[in-house]
């Protein structure tokens, strides 16, 4: 047979198994909690998108991720594939749309006092807003008799959603946000959910309303998945609300909020260029002075850097909802296995924005340090 024409019929077949082979690859290369979202997503409409979640048999595909993560926090010293706000995704997306899951193992894994709540011993309000939320959700199902279980599960469930809601209420700061910007509307729908565990002076739920509407229009929000996550608590709603009948078009109501893109004003004669101190923090610390463009990002810091000195500033980056996540920098990896990671400060501070959208100033100075969570 001709090369051609045996190109052609290998292009045949493949094209004849793309549609399941690639959904099938795709589904093997997300993370738990990705595929958890991805469930959420189809689940939300009630329309034919719906059915791609049985087409495609996700929930039994979740079943298993969620497995292969216990199975590593079992080989790692309790540390799973991912992290605990994709556990938690996982298993409210079980919980919603009727998959397998063990209540004795959610009630050994979700304990409050378990390290995967916290990173460098600091409370994560969006992990243990996520995790309420699927707590939640499966004490809903053992009330409602849906999931069978004894009465000690049933009870220990409830005594960790007040714990964490209590967690939850100590990171309220003075201005009504919740832990930072970015967790307060996942702590919102938390708060939305578990009112029985706390009582109505605990929280102003208007003050803190008013104060991440301002966020919204100082453009605190314009990373697309920042406004996915604060949207559902700005409509009253929350991921419990996913499986129920609602069509998604009335859902969006009447709302509007105008928002303001900061504007940089350059006026003539002014500085085009500024000068920022960068370093690399690992058990020394590696200094440089790096000059780039007003308005730069942090990224543009340890591009120029990297040119400059490739063995000392080079870095290794990859893709995700929130922009660019450093992974690897001096060929130095950050594992989950291991709980470490690059942190980015400034002055000494975390950031609360990745390197892809902090805008650096003249004069500061930028850390990436090697950090265990
Ligand atoms: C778990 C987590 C981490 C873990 C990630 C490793 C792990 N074990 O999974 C650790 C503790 C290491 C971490 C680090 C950081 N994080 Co973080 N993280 C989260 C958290 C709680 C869940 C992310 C998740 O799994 N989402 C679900 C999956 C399905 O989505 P995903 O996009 O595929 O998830 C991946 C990315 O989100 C990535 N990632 C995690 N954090 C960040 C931060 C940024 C800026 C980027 C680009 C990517 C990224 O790791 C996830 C797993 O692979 C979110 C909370 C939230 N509300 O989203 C905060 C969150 C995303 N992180 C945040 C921040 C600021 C950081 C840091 C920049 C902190 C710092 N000063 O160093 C660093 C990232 C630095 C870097 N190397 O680029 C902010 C981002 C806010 C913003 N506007 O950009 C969030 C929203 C927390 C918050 N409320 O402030 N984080």
């Amino acid at each position: 047979m001709r090369q051609s024409h045996q190109l052609s019929l290998v292009g045949l077949l493949l094209f004849s198994l793309i549609p399941s082979q690639l959904c099938e690859i795709c589904v093997s290369q997300v993370s738990s909690g990705e595929l958890a979202l991805i469930i959420l997503a189809l689940g939300a409409c009630r329309n034919s998108e719906e059915n791609l979640i049985y087409d495609y048999h996700l929930i039994d595909k979740l079943e298993n991720k969620f497995q292969a993560e216990i199975e590593n926090m079992e080989a790692h010293n309790g540390n799973p594939l991912t992290n605990y706000y994709q556990l938690s995704l996982d298993v409210l997306a079980l919980c919603l749309f009727n998959g397998n899951y063990s209540t004795t193992k959610v009630v050994n894994y979700f304990t409050p006092e378990n390290k995967n709540y916290y990173f460098d011993n600091q409370f994560s309000v969006d992990t243990g807003a996520m995790a309420v939320l699927a707590l939640t959700c499966v004490k809903r199902s053992l009330i409602n008799g849906q999931v069978k279980t004894d009465e000690s599960n049933l009870k220990n469930i409830s005594i960790y959603i007040k714990s964490l809601v209590e967690k939850i209420l100590f990171e309220k700061k003075e201005n009504g946000l919740i832990g930072n910007t970015f967790s307060t509307g996942e702590a919102m729908q938390a708060l939305f959910v578990s009112s029985d565990y706390y009582h109505e002076n605990d929280w102003n739920c208007q003050q803190t309303l008013n104060t991440v509407l301002t966020e919204i229009s100082q453009g605190a929000f314009s990373t697309p998945t920042a406004a996915a996550q604060v949207l559902p608590a700005l409509m009253g709603k929350t991921f419990l609300d996913v499986n129920k009948d609602s069509s998604c078009v009335s859902a969006a109501g009447n709302f509007s909020i105008s928002t303001q893109e900061p504007v940089t004003v350059t006026t003539p004669g002014s500085q085009s260029s500024i000068s920022v101190n960068y370093s690399v923090r690992i058990n020394e610390t590696y200094f440089a002075n790096v000059i780039v463009p007003k308005g730069s990002v942090f990224l543009d810091v340890m591009e120029k850097a990297q040119k400059m000195n490739d063995t000392i500033f080079g870095f290794t980056m990859e893709k995700s909802s929130w922009g660019p996540y450093i992974t690897s920098v001096q060929g130095l990896w950050a594992s989950n296995n291991d709980r470490t990671y690059w942190e980015l400060l400034s002055g000494g501070k975390p950031l609360s924005q990745g390197v892809g959208s902090y805008v650096v100033h003249d004069g500061e100075n930028l850390e990436v340090r090697w950090s265990k969570y």
